[in-house]
């Protein structure tokens, strides 16, 4: 499909999206008991980072759609994804994320446009000035494709160096084209989407330091020539080794104080239980406390998929139960929710059992391949459960093990065979083998139930 074509589709959606806005908005009137309320309540959005491979899986999905009121493309978004030889975009994963976003009333923040990283190396090679040309039809590309449809671009991301120096990062783009691509970035990405807000991000520029110093020079500058910069992204990635910044609000205010809005971007806090969740309270208090914070985003949804996954940084464990740093968020963003409520749905103790399903594909070939669904009991024990699989219309299953399948059309409800009891936390699962018959989709895992 030519890209005009998809911008005109991706317009005509627009009445949908105000709709389902609405709706959302309606929910959050209700009953301030979830993070994308409780952040609304207070004037902010609260925001997560979403992998399109992962939206198929109904308990992230679930998640997702239930708390968040923003969504950021992990990776979809980025150059390499985009745009991986040159003026050839390719949308599919990014546009499957902000369908999603929008059929749940979410907002979209863009991700990133100009960055070192995730780059595809054709853009190294380019002499300086086929470089510049190459950036601003980048940035084109991707806004105009987006046009309207994104509340703030990442416009340009993680430009300056670690470490005490303050100075620029080696790039391709700082190297072939000095100081000024950054300025140039944003005046191409204005043109092309007056309507986003125009950000700058980057990480360890969280407290008062050198590398924050001379972020705050160049936003400094902008403002005071007219270089159009609406905002600063402060990425937050924080560990023992990166503890939240004792002048984070201090920070954030300074920036602000520029006439710029300050967003957190990426927010994940190593650790567990009442250490990680006092630590996330200081981050979302010092937010909530500078008038233009408008927002913060986790950089995911579970534990389980975070590029950290081993230190646990996020709300939501790999079963998806909220965690004590989830409950300290809802209560700092003013949320009713109870924190450790064992009658709140995925909170320890709750008494009421639970189960994930996740999907992998394990083995491939021309004609078929094999799945397997893990099953994993939520904090209680279990000793049934029933999990569901949507097949593509033209497949069939040739073969199924360690579980016992009923069929209904295309949809295929498996139970135990012999491996219904799993203790709190436990895993089993079954197997498949589907005969692909021309279609190379995957199936479609449904809820987990469990008794
Ligand atoms: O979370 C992203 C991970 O899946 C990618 O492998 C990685 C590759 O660079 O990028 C991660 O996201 C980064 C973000 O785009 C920019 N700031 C740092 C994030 C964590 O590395």
């Amino acid at each position: 499909m030519s890209m005009t074509v998809r911008r005109l589709t991706r317009a005509a959606t627009a009445g949908l999206v105000a709709a389902a806005a609405l709706t959302a908005a309606a929910h959050s009137a209700e009953a301030a008991d979830t993070l994308g309320s409780a952040a609304a309540g207070q004037g902010r959005y609260f925001g997560t980072a979403v992998a399109a491979n992962h939206l198929g899986e109904a308990d992230y999905a679930a998640t997702l759609d239930r708390e968040f009121s923003s969504v950021t493309p992990e990776n979809e978004m980025k150059w390499d994804a985009t745009e991986p030889s040159r003026g050839t975009f390719s949308f599919g994963s990014a546009d499957r994320i902000v369908d999603h976003a929008q059929s749940q009333g979410m907002d979209v923040r863009g991700h990133t446009l100009v960055w070192h990283s995730q780059l595809p190396s054709w853009v190294g090679s380019l002499g300086a000035s086929d470089l510049r040309t190459a950036m601003n039809d980048h940035i084109n590309g991707l806004m105009g494709h987006y046009k309207g449809e994104i509340h703030s671009w990442d416009v340009v991301n993680e430009a300056f160096q670690d470490g005490g120096s303050g100075a620029r990062r080696s790039s391709p783009f700082q190297d072939k084209l000095g100081n000024g691509f950054i300025e140039e970035a944003f005046r191409t990405a204005r043109a092309a989407d007056p309507a986003a807000k125009l950000c700058y991000n980057d990480y360890n520029t969280d407290g008062v330091n050198a590398k924050s110093n001379a972020v705050y020079d160049m936003v400094k500058d902008f403002k005071s020539r007219g270089v159009p910069i609406d905002c600063v992204g402060f990425q937050s990635h924080f560990n023992s080794n990166s503890p939240v910044p004792s002048d984070y609000r201090q920070n954030l205010q300074r920036f602000a104080d520029l006439g710029v809005d300050v967003q957190i971007t990426e927010l994940d806090i190593e650790g567990s239980g009442s250490a990680q969740a006092a630590d996330y309270t200081k981050v979302v208090e010092a937010c909530l406390a500078v008038s233009r914070c408008t927002g913060m985003t986790v950089w995911g949804v579970t534990d389980k998929y975070s590029w950290r996954s081993s230190g646990t940084p996020l709300l939501f464990d790999g079963n998806y139960s909220e965690k004590p740093a989830y409950d300290a968020v809802l209560s700092a963003l003013g949320g009713s929710g109870d924190p450790g409520d064992p009658d709140d749905p995925g909170d320890p103790g709750d008494g009421t059992p639970s189960c994930t399903a996740t999907y992998t594909r394990t083995a491939d070939w021309s004609s078929g391949y094999n799945g397997q669904v893990t099953i994993t009991a939520g904090g209680e024990p279990i000793s049934s459960w029933t999990a569901t699989v949507t097949l593509p219309a033209q497949q069939s299953v040739s073969a199924l093990w360690n579980g016992t399948p009923t069929w209904s059309g295309n949809v295929m409800t498996v139970r135990p065979s012999w491996n219904g009891t799993l203790a709190a936390g436990a895993s089993t699962g079954f197997g498949f083998t589907v005969a692909k018959n021309g279609s190379d989709a995957a199936p479609v895992i449904g809820t987990c139930t469990a008794s």
